[in-house]
């Protein structure tokens, strides 16, 4: 579903060849919560934009068609460097995001070979799709990858920028270190303008529901209208730099417009243990006393644990001109609201 070249002139940061076409994007991972946000952002920018989607029958194929219905699909599975490739030839993208993971930490001590595939090596895939399709111009494709603050682990500094020693303390840290240094190495040895987001922690309702945020969100929703009664979870005094995807997304893009690619840390400058999140959650739907409606489960709690993440983003601030603006309070009642209106029509009240 690809746009007419009649289209209006795109918001564009950047030179492109003078040609009539719009210029073109190609987004993995567009089924989960940045993809989305990302793929919105480029429409409204007036790209062509492409996703790759992975499976025979992609649950989310549906909702992906519904609010992407600008996209156009090519099937494609990271761990596969052919399909890549082919992606590659039919999209004909000016800009690559790479956003494909296995991403839920929790998940990648069971899973530590899968995510190692995908997480770890479906980078070095993505990048070598990347720069056979390039030949002998480097220049011709941008390259966005999404590294994590995960990276930072057992943390050495405080709050976390570019310079900070990375240290993961999970199979899916280990294998987003693995991704993060082989799009350094590939711009330093063949010139690509390859970029890498060192993104902290960014929520929305589009969250899955694995993760802590959209974890409470729910449980509070469900708990204020009575159709469930308590929650149980893990460490309660983790802290995390938790921003709005929406705002991060904005972000990757800005990456991209650059003359030079770098690496660039992009965070709020704010912490909050859950234990606030569970405050602030509770709070909103006018729930004060909450530590009986809460039990700390073992199993939910992890291996090895990263304490606090704090971001310092100077960096994306000044050279990019980016800055969050959603605030944390702010997040978490999108969240909460959102979710008080899914569950009242999940059950019909
Ligand atoms: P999600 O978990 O919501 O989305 C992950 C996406 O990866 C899904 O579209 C999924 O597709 C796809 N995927 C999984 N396995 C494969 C595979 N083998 N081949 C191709 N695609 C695959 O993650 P987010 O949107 O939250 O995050 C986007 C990226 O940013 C990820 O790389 C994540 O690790 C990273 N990141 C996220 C942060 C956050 O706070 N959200 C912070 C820092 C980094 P499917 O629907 O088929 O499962
Ligand atoms: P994280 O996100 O591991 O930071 O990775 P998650 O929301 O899963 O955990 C955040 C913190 O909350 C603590 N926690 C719980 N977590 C979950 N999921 N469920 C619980 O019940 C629970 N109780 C406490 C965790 O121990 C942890 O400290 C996310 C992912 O999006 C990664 O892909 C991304 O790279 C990083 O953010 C930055």
């Amino acid at each position: 579903m690809a746009g007419g070249t009649e289209s209006p002139k795109p918001d564009h940061g950047r030179q492109l060849p003078q040609e009539t076409r719009m210029p073109s994007a190609l987004i993995t991972g567009i089924t989960g919560q940045d993809g989305l946000y990302l793929a919105e952002l480029l429409g409204q920018k007036g790209y062509d934009v492409h996703g790759i989607i992975r499976g025979q029958n992609n649950p989310k194929l549906e909702l992906v068609q519904r609010l992407l219905p600008h996209v156009t699909l090519h099937t494609g599975d990271l761990t596969d460097l052919s399909s890549l490739m082919r992606a590659m030839r039919d999209a004909q993208p000016d800009e690559v995001y790479n956003l494909g993971a296995v991403s839920f930490v929790a998940y990648s001590w069971e899973n530590a070979q899968v995510t190692s595939d995908v997480t770890g090596l479906g980078v070095l895939n993505m990048l070598e799709a990347v720069r056979l399709y390039a030949g002998d111009d480097p220049g011709k494709v941008r390259y966005y990858q999404a590294s994590s603050s995960e990276m930072f682990g057992k943390v050495q500094a405080v709050p976390q920028d570019e310079n900070t020693l990375l240290w993961p303390r999970s199979p899916y840290g280990v294998a987003k270190v693995y991704g993060h240094y082989m799009t350094i190495n590939y711009r330093e040895s063949y010139g690509m303008h390859a970029s890498s987001g060192i993104l902290f922690n960014h929520e929305s309702p589009r969250r899955g529901p694995e993760f802590v945020t959209r974890k409470v969100s729910r449980a509070v929703a469900r708990i204020k209208l009575g159709l469930q009664e308590s929650v149980s979870m893990g460490n309660l005094d983790a802290k995390r730099d938790w921003g709005f995807a929406g705002d991060y997304v904005e972000a990757m893009w800005l990456m991209l417009q650059q003359d030079e690619a770098d690496d660039y840390v992009v965070s709020t400058g704010e912490t909050h243990s859950i234990r606030e999140l569970l405050d602030v959650a509770f709070a909103h739907v006018g729930i004060d006393d909450w530590e009986h409606l809460v039990h700390q489960d073992p199993r939910f709690m992890r291996p090895a644990e990263v304490d606090l993440l704090i971001g310092d983003s100077s960096k994306a601030r000044e050279q990019l001109g980016w800055e969050p603006k959603v605030s944390f309070p702010e997040l978490v009642a999108m969240m909460v609201d959102n979710d008080l209106t899914e569950q009242k029509l999940l059950v019909g009240l």
